[in-house]
């Protein structure tokens, strides 16, 4: 039987509306939900990439596991062994070394009742506020300044402003790549209304710059400086709204008082930027009928992130850009449910619904809706955020944690940190939905988690707007929806400490938002008047929506009465304060990280496709053209990338997009596809004073050549999935070696060593199922270290295995992509020396399976953007890749 779901995607804060088709309990289709008001039935190339991730069981958690003793390997479970384990386990330590000896690592791409549950079961069953989340890596920065400035941690914009706003500031978001339908909406915003202005503050040439009007590439870390000299300028100018600032503000005269010395040469100066251009910042920001800016990573990510924050919110404020259609600070958020996390209060610093822990009053509050009356208190000690958590795990303060719908081992900074953690633990519970994530390893428990598909609940995006997710298909194998497993264990902790109250009787997800609901109300978030079936009957709301609302709001204080106790919007004064790990001889470089346009974090879902690797298809270190010219460093060179803190090898990518001093490395790669734990070997734990947020954006490394002679390509046509699984293990091995999947049924593993690891040919040839055979040639020169195998299915190419000497073996993986039979005899294979083949060229177009070189030619016969889109039909579907179509477009223009 055919069904259609609607539902949302679970990538990206945007949150899209998704129509899931399922067939025989299978997934067999995704659409955009016209319907759906973020996307109105747009899906960038992640959304349209989703029904092929969630086809095969192949790679997920299936069973509960369990390893009994330190040593063992862990082994299939029942749910009931695995439940009852983790629930002794923990009211052990508890017992033994009080409630904070446990904490809980979640995630904002958990439900709003998983998130709900699990905030529960630590702040009200445990008694601890050890429980923090990804989160913290990505929005706390934005949480903890929306509140000192705003009075509540909520984005007073919302989607329409996108189309309302005459000049956008993008500071430190690539939303072309990061938030892609929110930018298509952007583009067609300015293609109707050339007057806009685009703003773009990032120290790369991203996709999201080459569009703007005015680039500012700023050294990386000094956006306050940045900020304050424009505000410095809007003084001087008169660009500021007296009258706003001295009704609805507190705080302007400090501020002004230290932005005096950032007069717009000194800011520019230390941004690295024109004085000129920073003072046009200012002015069509501050003149502007309507100033919108889009925030993320570029700033959040930072030792002074909260500042950052401060000082953009400083500028909104000073000009009254806030309030109004197309005016405010909007913070984009990352994961898909970001903001639920905040709502239900699921971090180390927060209570539920945007309560704090320090204050008494909040306290008794949850207490009493709880009814924890008489029988417990919650506890007054500020839980420890991420990476004092897995700190005090690895000193041995912190004895058992349990991580839901996060991969710490992979996005954390500084990875062997957290390795050592988990390796020194007493007890660690994995909870996952796919098993070769670079945590599981470390799992005395799996808790194999339903995922996207599977799930249902609610999500809130990033502009505060609440969406259903419901499940398509049954959960695969034995897995079980995240809150589900998280209040089977709160039960029986219950039972094991003879609980006299019963807090997690919740039959369903609907219950559970029926308790959170009405923990919000009087809050600034109040969604009492919202339930499921507000939710069937209108479609997604946007908070506030307290009771008897007809409708959510989608502006926040359009009356200029903040959230704080007078009213009034509070200014700080943001003092520029350098980065954490500076460059110095030793370490010269300036490493920043971030994200690509088709992968998504770890991979463990956007790696399962072939679609998703067409656009970047390895791993790489980009450096400027000049700095790699000056070492006599070229294109495809494997470079050490080395910091104070650890170091991983990477193939260089010369790249037009940085300035000279920095490197850019995505975060996505990690064991699951590389020989290192990814770029994360190399970032430093440094946080934010304020929000705890580390300096995933800046860390200090030096780059230099490494020699490693040998070389080995392998290729195989299957099971793709299956083979990446049997091909990890050997990865690690060498000292460079990385995962790509081609045509979603080649594997295609490269890998460079001094020497081939002992054993090693022989196990690859064991995992990608090249035994000999009468299909399979091969040929040994040991003494020149030639080891090579080829296998054929009927006349054609089926998988070869090149060691030693790999020239040919691009030429036999096009053979193989392209399906073509092999002619003359096979021995062949290994003499035909095939000349030098073009590498595979980069897919820009995924949905329409458009490359480079066609792209290219087209443009250099005279083709435009709308040119492309009608004759390659590329940038018709989705449109995630139409920014990088203007940009080939205009670099043909410059160079001719
Ligand atoms: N394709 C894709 N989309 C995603 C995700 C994904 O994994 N893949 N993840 C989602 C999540 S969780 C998040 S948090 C968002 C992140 O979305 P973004 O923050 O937009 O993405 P990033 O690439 O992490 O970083 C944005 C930019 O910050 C710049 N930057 C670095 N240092 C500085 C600085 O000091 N100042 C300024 N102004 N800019 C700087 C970088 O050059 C980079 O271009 O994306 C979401 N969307
Ligand atoms: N260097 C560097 N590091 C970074 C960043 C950066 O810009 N640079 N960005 C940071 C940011 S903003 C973020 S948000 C983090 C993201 O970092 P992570 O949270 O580690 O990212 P994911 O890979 O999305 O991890 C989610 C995990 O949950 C699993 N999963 C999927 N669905 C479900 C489910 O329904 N239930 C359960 N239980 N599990 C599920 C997935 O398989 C995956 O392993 O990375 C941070 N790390
Ligand atoms: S923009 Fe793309 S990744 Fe983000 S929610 Fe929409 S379809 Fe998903
Ligand atoms: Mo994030």
């Amino acid at each position: 039987m055919k069904t259609v779901t609607r539902s949302t995607c679970c990538y990206c804060g945007v949150g899209c509306g998704v129509l899931i088709e399922a067939e025989d309990g299978r997934i067999t289709g995704v659409a955009g939900d016209p319907e759906h008001p973020a996307n109105f039935g747009k899906l960038c190339s992640k959304g349209m990439a989703l029904a092929s991730t969630a086809q095969s069981d192949t790679g997920r958690a299936l069973q509960p596991e369990l390893r009994t003793t330190r040593d063992a390997a862990r082994v299939p479970v029942t749910w009931d062994t695995a439940l009852d384990t983790v629930a002794q386990r923990f009211a052990d330590i508890v017992a033994q070394h009080g409630p904070d000896a446990v904490a809980f690592y979640v995630s904002g791409q958990l439900l709003t009742e998983d998130y709900y549950v699990f905030n529960k079961l630590a702040k009200g069953l445990i008694g601890t506020n050890n429980i923090d989340t990804n989160s913290r890596l990505c929005m706390s920065s934005a949480v903890v300044a929306y509140k000192m400035a705003l009075g509540a941690d909520g984005p007073p914009t919302c989607y329409e402003d996108l189309e309302h706003a005459q000049t956008v500031l993008f500071a430190g978001s690539n939303m072309a790549w990061a938030h892609p339908v929110l930018y298509r909406r952007l583009e067609e915003a300015k293609a109707a209304n050339p007057d806009v202005r685009w703003i773009v503050v990032d120290p790369r040439r991203t996709d999201t710059a080459a569009m703007a009007d005015l680039h500012l590439a700023i050294q990386p870390g000094t956006d306050v400086a940045l900020f304050n000299g424009m505000l410095h300028h809007l003084i001087w100018e008169g660009l500021i709204d007296r009258e706003f600032i001295a009704e609805h503000t507190s705080g302007f005269d400090a501020l002004k008082t230290l932005v005096r010395d950032f007069t717009p040469r000194v800011a520019a100066e230390i941004c690295g930027i024109a004085e000129q251009d920073l003072m046009q910042a200012a002015e069509w920001f501050g003149a502007s009928s309507a100033a919108l800016s889009l925030y993320c990573m570029g700033l959040n990510q930072s030792s002074h992130g909260t500042d950052k924050n401060l000082a953009l919110i400083n500028l909104h404020l000073a000009t009254r850009q806030i309030g109004r259609p197309g005016a405010g600070p909007f913070s984009l958020t990352g994961q898909p449910n970001a903001m639920g996390g905040r709502e239900v209060g699921g971090m180390a610093t927060m209570l539920a619904a945007h309560r704090d822990i320090g204050n008494p009053a909040h306290r008794s509050e949850v207490e009493a809706l709880w009814g924890l009356e008489g029988i417990r208190t919650l506890s007054d000690r500020p839980g420890l955020p991420a990476v004092e958590l897995f700190d005090a795990v690895r000193s041995g303060k912190v004895k058992a944690v349990w991580i839901a719908c996060t991969n710490p081992v992979h996005s954390m900074p500084d990875i062997a940190r957290v390795r050592e953690a988990l390796s020194t633990a007493e007890f660690v519970v994995v909870q996952e939905a796919f098993m070769q994530t670079d945590t599981v390893p470390y799992a005395d428990v799996v808790l194999p988690a339903a995922t996207w598909g599977e799930k249902s609940g609610t999500v809130t995006n990033s502009e505060r707007r609440i969406s259903r997710v419901r499940a398509a298909v049954a959960p695969a194998g034995d897995a079980r929806a995240d809150w589900w497993i998280a209040a089977q264990v709160a039960q029986r902790i219950e039972r094991l400490v003879g609980s006299p109250v019963k807090l997690f009787e919740h039959a369903s997800p609907e219950a559970i938002f029926d308790e959170h609901r009405v923990l919000t109300k009087g809050r600034d978030l109040d969604i009492g008047g919202l339930g499921y079936a507000t939710l069937e009957a209108l479609g997604p709301q946007q908070w506030p929506f307290p009771d008897g609302a007809q409708t959510g709001a989608a502006r926040r204080y359009t009356d200029a009465v903040f959230a704080t106790a007078d009213g009034r919007a509070r200014f700080h004064a943001t003092r520029y304060l350098p980065v954490a790990d500076p460059v110095n001889a030793r370490y010269p470089f300036r490493l920043l990280t971030g994200r690509l346009r088709d992968q998504w974090h770890g991979m463990s879902r956007s790696g399962r496709t072939a679609k998703l690797f067409a656009h970047a298809s390895a791993p790489a270190l980009s450096i400027a053209r000049g700095d790699a010219a000056r070492r006599g460093l070229r294109e495809g060179d494997l470079v050490r990338v080395a910091s104070r803190r650890g170091s991983l090898v990477l193939p260089l990518q010369l790249s037009d997009e940085l300035q000279s001093g920095s490197v850019y490395a995505p975060m996505h790669w990690s064991a699951q596809f590389l020989a290192s734990g990814g770029i994360n070997e190399t970032t430093v734990p440094a946080v934010d004073p304020l929000s705890a947020q580390p300096e995933l954006k800046h860390s200090a490394v030096r780059i230099e050549a490494v020699d490693l002679p040998w070389r080995a390509v392998a290729v195989r046509r299957g099971e793709m999935l299956a083979m990446q699984a049997a091909l990890q293990p050997l990865l690690a091995e060498c000292t460079y070696a990385a995962l790509a999947v081609e045509a979603d049924d080649l594997i295609v593993l490269r890998a460079a060593n001094l020497a081939a690891p002992p054993g090693w040919l022989e196990r690859l040839y064991t995992a990608l199922d090249l035994a000999t055979g009468d299909d399979t040639l091969e040929y040994r020169d040991a003494r020149r270290g030639l080891d090579k195998r080829v296998v054929w299915r009927d006349n054609m190419i089926d998988g070869f295995v090149m060691a030693g000497d790999t020239a040919n073996a691009d030429a036999l993986l096009a053979d193989l992509r392209e399906r073509k039979p092999w002619v003359g005899p096979r021995f062949t294979v290994f003499a035909a020396r095939r000349g030098n083949t073009a590498p595979r060229e980069r897919t820009i177009c995924s949905c329409k399976q458009v490359g480079e070189t066609q792209i290219n030619a087209a443009i250099a016969r005279g083709a435009d953007v709308a040119e492309l889109k009608a004759t390659l039909g590329c940038g018709t579907v989705c449109g995630s890749c139409v920014p990088e179509l203007k940009r080939l477009c205009a670099a043909a223009a410059v160079a001719h």
